[in-house]
Parts: structure tokens; sequence; C-alpha cells
């Protein structure tokens, strides 16, 4: 409806600076690259742009780990070419959302490098600081995303300091109100800029569980004689939903922004509580549920431990987050970032169907209920990559595994490597081909960073844009599709055939209006072999077939005819199909 806010309507596109173009050939992407690529972006139609940090960093985590919040890291460029960039996007109806991360700074921060000289500097409650356990060593249990204790000694005060993430990470006290301040100033000082809202890292974790006696608690034992995942307990802190509010109050109200708080553990309660149209602090949430189908849960190596997807899981999940968020709060909807492998590699097949299984991922994403997020690169089908030396990795998350795995917990390095090839975040930041020439693939003329995804000669931006039956065209479609066709903003989500391993089929309707999405994962059995929709179980499926239910193919990703009959309707390997039904 026209009263629908900008932000429900809209398609973000997401950009990591450091791999998506470099302009001086130093082999790191930067804003300039990106405001000569802005054509990409405009052609693919997305509204609005989220950029990943580029703040000045010693880029211990790829930027975030903030040592100014506002400046811009040299790397990247200057804040002229930042001004540059946004009146860029701006003059092309693009909007532009910054990552805001105030969970945690660098150490390398003036506050921190002032809190940790002594206990009485003006910035040492910025930070969470704790004395040793009662019989020596790290006051809790918990282990930190990036392996080792959450805790780490400082000697200069002889005390800890939190850190959630990495040592160079140490996490923010937000039960500190002048931290908050400092925390609204820096959002108004972007704001102020003209940028149009913020993706917000691990939002959900900015309020501690404190206990009365002003000390943390340890995490339950899931696996003896190793320290203990700690996020279940700082992620949905006693204060999370007050802080946010606060934040609402004194910043976001003043402006007209889009604002996605990532959210490790959300549940639907959190999500509600977080997005609620009137009492809501932020308009959407990245939740992870569907992020965690395909590992092992309670595993002592997290995400490690890989599984394959059961699509009935995927089903339960989304269909609760739609269901519950229709009216109460809204959907960000996502399969890739930066933190994640490539989705045509983890759900689809990279090898026999990379463009159908990309095509039908896409069109699985985009019909469903909220705001769709396209990860630079998706828009080429890109898959993950496998190196086999662990010196052509970058990320910290994946060489500390590697080490730890190899070094402290006896596994081979073969089948870290294995997870790594599966999970590993460096999948998801290899450099942007934009043409096929070898070395540099129009990323760079120098050495990139880190090695590009050989698939570039056929795969890249050049090729796909110059070819209307690719991904890139396809990505295009859907995207204006949800220009012109509010039921794909507004319309109720139903899940059809619940129990179908292969099949993955909801509706939407609105009014008297119902679209029909059809998304089949799986290249048939045997291989190749159109699949027939069993939809016995299904009562409105039942009930369909027996009015002899037809209906407009809407877009598809393989070719069909306009007219569609459910009776007897196949779907071909990793066929994705929508239909406004009669
Ligand atoms: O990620 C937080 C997060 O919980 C993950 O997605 C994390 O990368 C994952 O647990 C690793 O397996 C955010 C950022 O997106 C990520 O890039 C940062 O490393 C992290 O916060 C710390 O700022
Ligand atoms: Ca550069």
């Amino acid at each position: 409806s026209p009263s629908t806010p900008w932000w429900k309507k809209s398609v973000v596109y997401q950009i990591y600076p450091r791999s998506f173009c470099d302009s001086n050939g130093d082999g790191i992407g930067d804003l300039p690259g990106i405001t000569q690529r802005l054509d990409h972006l405009a052609e693919l139609g997305v509204d609005v742009v989220w950029l990943s940090p580029i703040y000045k960093s010693p880029q211990d985590d790829n930027g975030y780990d903030i040592s100014d919040y506002r400046d811009i890291a040299p790397e990247f460029g200057t804040l002229a070419d930042f001004d540059a960039l946004l009146a860029a996007m701006h003059a092309r109806g693009i909007r532009l959302v910054m990552d805001l991360v105030v969970n945690h700074s660098s150490d390398e921060h003036a506050w921190f490098q002032s809190a940790r000289t002594r206990r009485d500097s003006p910035y040492h409650d910025y930070y969470i600081w704790a004395e040793p356990a009662p019989g020596g060593g790290p006051p809790t249990n918990w282990e930190a995303a990036f392996n080792g204790s959450v805790w780490e000694w400082n000697e200069p005060t002889g005390e800890y300091y939190l850190h959630m993430f990495s040592k160079k990470q140490p996490d923010l006290n937000w039960e500190n109100p002048a931290l908050r301040q400092e925390v609204y100033a820096l959002m108004r000082f972007w704001l102020d800029r003209g940028v149009d809202g913020f993706r917000m890292d691990v939002i959900n974790m900015i309020s501690k569980p404190w206990r009365a006696d002003g000390s943390l608690p340890d995490a339950p034992v899931v696996r003896e004689g190793f320290l203990q995942p700690g996020f279940a307990l700082t992620c949905n802190g006693p204060r999370l939903v007050e802080f946010l509010r606060e934040m609402r109050e004194q910043v976001l109200d003043h402006y007209d922004t889009l604002t996605v708080g990532e959210a490790p553990m959300a549940t639907i309660e959190q999500g509600i509580a977080l997005t609620h149209p009137e009492n809501g602090a932020l308009n959407m949430l990245f939740q992870f549920e569907h992020m965690d189908l395909d590992s092992q849960p309670g595993h002592s190596n997290g995400k490690w431990a890989l599984k394959p997807l059961d699509l009935r899981d995927l089903k339960t999940t989304l269909a609760r987050w739609q269901t519950a968020l229709d009216g109460q709060g809204w959907n960000s909807l996502y399969l890739s970032n930066h933190d994640q492998p490539r989705p045509v590699s983890r759900f689809g097949d990279d090898r026999r169907y990379p463009v159908e299984s990309a095509k039908m991922l896409a069109t699985w994403l985009h019909g469903h209920q909220g705001t769709p997020y396209v990860y630079q690169g998706e828009e080429l089908g890109m898959d993950n990559v496998a190196f086999d030396d662990i010196a052509d990795y970058r990320d910290i998350e994946t060489l500390n595994i590697y080490r730890v795995a190899t070094q402290e917990r006896g596994v081979a390095p073969r089948d870290i490597l294995r997870s790594i090839h599966a999970k590993g975040r460096d999948n998801a930041r290899t450099p942007m081909p934009w043409t096929g020439e070898a070395p540099g693939a129009g990323f760079t003329t120098g050495t990139p960073w880190i090695r590009l995804n050989p698939g570039f000669v056929r795969s890249n931006a050049q090729a796909l844009r110059a070819d209307p039956q690719s991904v890139f065209h396809y990505y295009r479609e859907l995207i204006a599709l949800r220009k012109s066709q509010p039921i794909l903003t507004d319309g109720r989500f139903e899940l059809l055939l619940a129990q179908d391993r292969h099949v993955y089929a909801y509706t939407r309707t609105l009014g008297d209006e119902t679209w029909l999405v059809l998304c089949h994962f799986g290249g048939g059995e045997p291989e190749g072999t159109p699949r027939a929709i069993d939809g016995a179980d299904d009562p409105t499926w039942s009930r369909w077939l027996a009015q002899g239910v037809q209906g407009t193919r809407v877009i598809g990703n393989w070719p069909g005819p306009e007219r569609v009959a459910l009776a007897g309707l196949t779907l071909r390997p990793w066929e994705a199909l929508i239909l406004a039904l009669d």
C-alpha cells in the first residue's frame, strides 16, 4: 500500500569494500573503486547499499575493529572520497546504509588506549573489566568467537578485559551512559553527513548478563574440559530493549532511516520485541536460525561440524519467522553475506546446475515476505573456493580454527580444511570478478589481497551483463518485479507441502490475488528427471487439484508456457516457478 515504508519495498545490496573494486592497484578494494562501479548496481536495480566497515581500523577483523568511528581507513580512501561516493549514489537514487560496530571497538581506539593505562582514566569504564576468578585465571568460562578465552589480561591495571571476538576487539560497556552518548553522537555524525541508516553489528550483544554482585555468570558446561560457548548468555541481555529504545528516541526517530540489527541466536520473541511497528527500536533483524541448519547443534566444533541440510528444517524455520512477524515485525531475507559461504555451493549444485540453482535460490529468497539482501557476487552466481594451502586464507576466524584444530585438538589438516572449504568466511571475500581478463579480473591491476575465485574466466560481471539468460539478469528481473508487484512486499505468507523433502512451496496472498512459489531443491531422481509434486497430504493442494486450478507464469528459471495447470505439474532440476493463480 502507499503507506508501506520505503525500507519494506527496497532491495539491499551489500558491498564488502576490501573485495569490491581496487582503483589504485594496491590490491585492496576502495571507495573510489565503488564509485566507478555504480552502473552495475543501477542496472541491477537495487535501492540501498549496505557498506561493510570503512572506518579507520588496524584490520584485525577486516574493519569490524574500529579505531576511529569518524574517519576512513586510508587504504579505503578519505572522507572526501566518501562524500563523493554518497553523492554519486544519491544521484542514482540509491541510498547508503553504514555498518555500525558498537558492541566493541578496536583495542587501538583512543578510548581503549587510555582505558587500559589506569583504572582512574575517564575512559576506563567505557570497557568491561573483571578481577581473576577466586582460584585465579579468567573470570568466566566463555570462549571467544575466534577461539581462546573472552578475557585478556591487562598488566597495567591488573585486571582482565572482555572481548567476545578477537582480543583486539574489546567489548564496550553499554551500562555507562557516557559511552551510550558517544555512540549516539557518532551515529548523528554520519546521519548528518547524509547516510540513510545502519546495519548494526551483533547489536543484540550490547547488554551483558550482570548479576547483582557485579559479576558475570559462567556458561553451562556443554563440553567437558573446554571453554564454553558464551553467546547464549550475551545475545539477549536484560537491558537490550531499553538501550535500543533510548537509541531510537535520541537518534533514529529524528531521521528517515533503514535499520537492521545483526542478531545471532535471535528468537522470534526477540524479533518481535525489537522490530514491532509501534514499539520496536529497529526495522528488522538478521536472524541466524536458517544459517545453523547445516551444522551439528551443540557440537564442540560449532559451525565447522558439517551436516547436510534437511529441507524440512528450512521450511519449519522460515515459516515460523514469516508467520510470527507478519504484522508484528518485519523480516530481512538473506542467504549470504561476508560471513557465510556462497549459497550456490551451500544449498544449490555448483557443479552440475550452477546457473539453474543460483536462480532457484534467488527466486526462493525474494519470494518471501521481508526485505531481500543481495551480497556482492551473489548476482553473478559466485561459488565457494577451496584453497589447498592454509597460507592462502586471510580470515582471522579461519586461521584461528585451523591452528586450534590442528595444534590443540588433534584434528587432521585435511579434515579441518574440508570444513573451511564448506564454511569459511573467505568463500565470500574473494574479489568481485568484473571481467574475464587475467590476472586481476578487472578487480585490480596489482596483486589482490586474497586469491581470486578461478571461476572469473567464465563468470564475471561483464560476461553476465552481456548475456540475457544470465543469473545477473534474473536477479534484475526479480528486483524489478518487487517494484511493480505489491503482493511481493505485502502479501501474506503460507507454507505448502511441509513434508516434501525436495520441493519448497509457498503462497503469497494480497486481497483476492494469490501467487504460488515452487522451488525444486534438487536435480531429480534419478538425476535429471523431472520431479512430480505429491500434494496428497496437503489439503490446500488437494483442493486445488480437485478444482482444476491453473495459473499464469510470473517468472521462472526454465523455459515454459504462459499458462500452467497444477494437475500433473512436474519440476525440472533446480526449477523455480512463480504462478499467479486464477
Ligand atoms: O558477525 C557476528 C557473528 O556472530 C557471525 O556471523 C560471526 O562472523 C560468526 O559467528 C563467525 O562464524 C559480525 C560480523 O558480521 C563479522 O564479520 C565480525 O567478525 C563480527 O561481527 C565481529 O564484529
Ligand atoms: Ca586500493
